[in-house]
């Protein structure tokens, strides 16, 4: 059986992440794509000079063509122009619109039957535009944030009640910005749901709030830090764990942001809602029922949401 083909459109801090661990997972062939002239080409020999000790089988190459993306299953797209300190998601809307555009056209051209997982921001109004400009199945455009988000809360909370990571799944909704929805009812730690944790004395409920909005932050606090970019290795693996799902037929739930075409009565509207991702692509959008605060903050993050998608039409009046 070929190796399966994973083209990175975007070479920067993600992108060199994303083909580092595609590589130690031994996903499949790798493409870095850039307009940067060298960085793809240097990450690619780099990363394939790490194969050797890694003891990892991949084709790894950089390109600054579309072409070299051809036949690819996954791509994964990181292009454009990261925040800055003091700078929101969505004023990057303008640039990396356009870069969106040029990225749906090459996708359109060369791999129109891949699985595309966006990254760029503001995430919920790329991944849309993508769809649209490329012209692919809305199964097969799809985003990455929620998985993000999720790993955030989930962190916080498993260092607040000292437990494993892997014990403590939590579920995240809405727009990927300020006004996404971390879900605590559907949050839990072995099975037992967050309130019921609060109940059992083991955290009080300011600190479970302190948690909430710190995960609503986490990108910023990252940007902060960094200063120079945001945050790309738990933006990589979780990317990567999508392209998994797909690629390895895993059928996992995911939050993604996804087309909802009806579901919670919304229709031609990428937004984060758990998803199952096979060898369908987005095989199923998984409707829950939310409580009436939920649904309000879900309604606001939809939004905000909208309001980005109103501002790339101002853009582009084609979308
Ligand atoms: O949860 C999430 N979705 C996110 C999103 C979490 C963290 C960061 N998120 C966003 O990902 C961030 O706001 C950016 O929009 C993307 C990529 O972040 P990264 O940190 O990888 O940015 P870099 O290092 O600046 O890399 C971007 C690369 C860089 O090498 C540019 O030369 C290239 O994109 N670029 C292009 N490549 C191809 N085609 C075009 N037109 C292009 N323009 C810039």
């Amino acid at each position: 059986m070929a190796r399966n083909k994973i083209a990175l459109i975007g070479s920067g801090m993600i992108g060199g992440t994303l083909a580092h661990l595609a590589g130690l997972k031994e996903l499949g062939d790798i493409v870095l794509f850039d307009i940067a002239e060298g960085t793809p080409q240097g990450k690619a020999l780099d990363i394939a000079q790490s194969g050797p000790v890694e003891g990892f089988d991949a084709r790894l190459s950089g390109a600054n063509d579309y072409s070299a993306i051809e036949g690819a299953d996954v791509c994964i797209v990181t292009a454009g122009v990261p925040r800055k300190p003091g700078m929101s998601r969505d004023d990057l809307l303008g640039i990396n619109l356009k870069v969106m555009e040029a990225v749906g056209a090459g996708i359109k051209q060369y791999a129109p039957n891949a699985f595309v997982i966006c990254i760029t921001n503001p995430l919920d109004a790329m991944v849309w535009a993508l769809q649209k400009f490329s012209g692919l199945p809305k199964t097969h455009v799809v985003g990455m944030a929620g998985v993000l988000d999720s790993a955030r809360f989930r962190h916080f909370l498993a260092t607040e009640f000292d437990v494993s990571v892997e014990d403590v799944t939590a579920f995240v909704l809405g727009g990927h910005g300020d006004t996404m929805v971390p879900l605590v009812r559907y949050s839990t730690v072995a099975g037992i749901p967050l309130p019921d944790l609060v109940k059992m004395g083991w955290t009080s409920q300011e600190k479970l709030d302190a948690i909430v909005q710190r995960t609503r932050d986490g990108g910023a606090e990252i940007v902060g830090l960094l200063k120079t970019g945001s945050a790309y290795y738990a933006p990589a693996a979780s990317a990567i764990e999508m392209a998994e799902s797909f690629l390895k037929d895993k059928k996992r739930v995911l939050p993604a942001a996804a087309a909802l075409t009806g579901q919670y009565g919304l229709d031609d509207l990428y937004v984060g809602v758990p998803v199952v991702i096979g060898a369908g692509g987005v095989e199923r959008v998984v409707e829950i029922t939310l409580d009436g605060e939920e649904k309000a903050q879900f309604e606001k993050s939809v939004g905000s949401v909208k309001g980005l998608m109103d501002a790339c039409r101002g853009i582009a009046p084609s979308l």
